[in-house]
């Protein structure tokens, strides 16, 4: 494990440097590559862990003060949270809007249009991001969201009133619910999903669903929190399957086509030769050629998955791994993220094993078309893992009667996603991770996998 995960005696927390020292010198590391430090990671939040296993904080709980790194659109200053800000917010009065600052995207429902997206975007692309304070009545339960760095040094009787933070997610997604669960916002398709998942194999791999809710005037459905059991949990969000983006969006984006200047920035920013001559004199690229380009820029296509983001347990978050493209990249990756613990791989081969298993018995598995949905890894410094089956926005019901492989090329019609050949692939790197070892230059290697350019 690495070291800095480990709970410490205050004294310890004191002389190592982190905690009030982190903050800036995190700030530092990231600075440059703001727009996409935690743009799309882990849509299911950021668990606020209690502060040890006796619950009571430490003496660096009570000294340091509550911190977040904004981090603006293209680099340029940042912002630290300051006294005031938290005051605020706990008091119940925060709401504000940083300007300079944006919001990415994940994990967006199939039913939206691509007006509602470019109206998303539009807002994301000014770059503003509201902090968000809502209080129930009765309990305060203050729900914020950020695209930032975190270092989260509450008390715990503050940890209590905030239950969770949402990293990134498309705007309005998440919301705090009842001790253990969250809210994530209304998608029918998903709904749908976890309707049908109830009675299915995958029961025991997906996020326990707790019906819908309303709240503040929008619906949403009431789930299972992954993180609440695990004591400062390190995360990894890979999105599986060869395609992220539905048919549907591809016949729509062909017969009207609409280029979006939001997603030509984002490809830009990592390679400047990526847009074809057309597209950089209309500075817009459409969202199914936006789509495909991640593909073959990263491992979606060469092997059926790749790592959208990871949030380790000292609160850095990162979610370059836009041209993290080989089996050999992926690996670097894997042994940063568990920090040279074999044993974990070993965990999470046991369940994606058993993941395997179950998509293969699943009926739900052999009727839908699983596009853009994640397998979340979380562990801890207990050495406990696990992975779980999330999102399913746009996982979609085949006509009655049709059945996929899910291990067989896409053509255009076939509705193929590639799932079981990247889970397959998946479970071989892990392999490979396993029977290689770690070797003493895995932290060396969190550095060179830093290469989208951003
Ligand atoms: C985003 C990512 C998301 C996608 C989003 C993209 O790109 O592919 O999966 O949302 O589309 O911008 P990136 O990872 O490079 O930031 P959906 O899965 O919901 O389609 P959007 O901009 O239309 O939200």
């Amino acid at each position: 494990m690495p070291k800095e995960c480990r709970r410490k005696s205050s004294k310890e927390s004191v002389l190592s440097g982190t905690g009030i020292n982190e903050g800036p010198r995190l700030e530092r590391r990231t600075a440059g590559k703001a727009s996409h430090i935690c743009d799309d990671l882990i849509r299911n939040a950021a668990q606020i862990a209690p502060s040890s296993a006796t619950g009571v904080p430490t003496v660096m709980d009570a000294r340091r003060l509550p911190q977040v790194t904004i981090t603006p659109e293209g680099g340029g200053s940042s912002r630290e949270m300051q006294q005031e800000d938290w005051d605020d917010a706990v008091d119940g009065t925060l709401r504000r809007k940083l300007s300079n600052s944006s919001i990415s995207s994940t994990g967006s429902s199939a039913v939206e249009s691509e007006d509602d997206l470019l109206s998303d975007n539009e807002s994301k692309s000014k770059g503003i991001i509201t902090l968000e304070h809502l209080v129930d009545s009765g309990e305060s339960k203050p729900w914020w969201k950020l695209k930032t760095i975190v270092n989260w040094p509450f008390s715990v009787t503050q940890r209590r009133k905030l239950n969770w933070v949402q990293l990134a997610g498309h705007k309005g997604n998440f919301k705090a619910a009842d001790e253990g669960n969250i809210l994530k916002k209304f998608s029918e398709n998903e709904m749908q999903c976890f309707e049908k998942l109830r009675d299915d194999t995958l029961l025991p791999f997906v996020p326990g669903y707790h019906g819908t809710v309303e709240k503040d005037g929008e619906s949403f459905l009431h789930m299972t929190d992954l993180l609440v059991n695990f004591d400062l949990p390190n995360v990894m969000d890979c999105k599986m399957g060869v395609r992220t983006y539905l048919e549907e969006e591809l016949v729509r984006a062909r017969e009207r086509p609409k280029p979006r200047e939001d997603l030509y920035k984002k490809m830009v920013e990592v390679d400047s030769e990526g847009p074809t001559p057309q597209e950089h004199s209309q500075q817009g690229v459409t969202k199914p050629r936006y789509m495909q380009w991640r593909e073959t820029m990263s491992s979606t296509n060469t092997l059926g998955f790749r790592i959208e983001g990871i949030k380790k347990c000292d609160g850095t978050c990162r979610t370059n791994f836009k041209k993290t493209r080989s089996k050999q990249d992926v690996i670097k990756v894997f042994k940063d993220f568990v920090g040279g613990n074999v044993d974990i791989i070993k965990s999470y081969l046991s369940r994606l094993t058993e993941i395997q298993q179950a998509l293969k018995k699943s009926e739900f598995f052999k009727q839908h078309e699983v596009i853009g949905s994640s397998l979340l890894f979380i562990h801890d410094h207990t050495r406990k893992a696990q992975v779980w089956i999330i999102d399913f926005g746009k996982t979609t019901a085949l006509p009655e009667g049709q059945t996929l492989n899910h291990d067989i090329p896409w053509q255009e019609g076939n509705r193929e996603d590639g799932y079981l050949w990247g889970l397959e692939n998946l479970i071989h790197t892990l392999e490979s991770v396993s029977s290689e070892g770690m070797g003493e230059d895995y932290k060396e290697n969190s550095q060179t996998t830093e290469t989208d350019g951003q």
